[in-house]
């Protein structure tokens, strides 16, 4: 089974500050070409045309959604133990299906998804229902080499803003999902390559355009929590080391 390299000190500082780790290319060879033929047959075969804003708003290949060949991708390519590094030494809950999330091209009319914390006030929810997480990780598939062709957007360092939000200005069941001064913003476009990798604390707020080249865009999305996660969800929406026991002593520093 592959291993990664360990995030280094400046990759963790990065994490703390920015929110947000990207490694180039980490998925490759037989790993990424099953999950991406996967992908690409469903779109082929079984996609419906019909489903499209229910796909966009929780997941496409729903019926693949714990494929080995998608687990894979997390648990398989030393993503899982890049994870396991940033919540030590706190445990990570099992990881027992992917999210897919496919950009088509224009002239789909598909919804666009907007500035949001996953989880919190989601437009196909009640929102009252909480569905957060610690963090995410997003593996490109195909596409998504340009800031107009469905790339994902983040805003770096926004996991402090949402968090004083949560702490100050938010209520459960409201339905706004960030506030105006985040939802303003067009956040930075994760530019890249099949293969690449993208780890995103849950607080980040994130949004994703049209597309505008002539390829799909695919990603498939693994939603990691601590293993406490149903406990500590309300107190780590205004709290972000809340779930990173060895994080949290390094933004401390940060703060100070
Ligand atoms: O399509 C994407 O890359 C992101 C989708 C997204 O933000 C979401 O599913 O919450």
């Amino acid at each position: 089974m592959p291993s990664a390299t360990p995030w280094s000190g400046d990759e963790l500082e990065r994490f703390v500050n920015d929110g947000v780790l990207i490694r180039r290319g980490l998925i490759n060879g037989p790993l990424l070409t099953r999950a991406a033929s996967l992908i690409d047959g469903w779109l082929r075969d079984t996609y419906d045309a019909q489903r499209l804003t229910a796909y966009t708003n929780r997941s496409f290949a729903p019926e693949l959604e714990d494929h080995p060949d998608l687990l894979a991708l997390y648990g398989d390519s030393g993503v899982a133990e890049l994870v396991r590094q940033l919540l030590h030494p706190a445990a990570v809950a099992p990881v027992p299906r992917a999210q897919i999330q496919i950009r088509l091209p224009d002239g789909a009319e598909q919804p666009v998804k907007t500035m949001h914390v996953d989880g919190v006030s989601c437009p196909h929810l009640e929102p009252s229902d909480l569905r957060t997480f610690t963090l995410i990780v997003g593996v490109v598939l195909s596409g998504s080499a340009t800031a107009d062709a469905g790339a994902l957007h983040y805003l770096p360092g926004g996991h402090r803003r949402m968090a004083t939000y949560f702490a100050k200005d938010w209520a459960l069941g409201q339905a706004a999902q960030a506030p105006p001064d985040v939802d303003a913003q067009d956040g930075t476009p994760f530019t890249a390559e099949p293969g690449d990798v993208i780890v995103m604390h849950h607080l980040v707020p994130h949004r994703v355009g049209t597309n505008t080249s002539p390829q799909p865009r695919a990603m498939a999305y693994f939603r990691v929590s601590h293993a406490d996660h149903n406990r500590l969800a309300l107190q780590a929406l205004a709290d972000p080391w809340l779930e990173y026991p060895a994080l949290a002593t390094a933004a401390r520093r940060e703060v100070l």
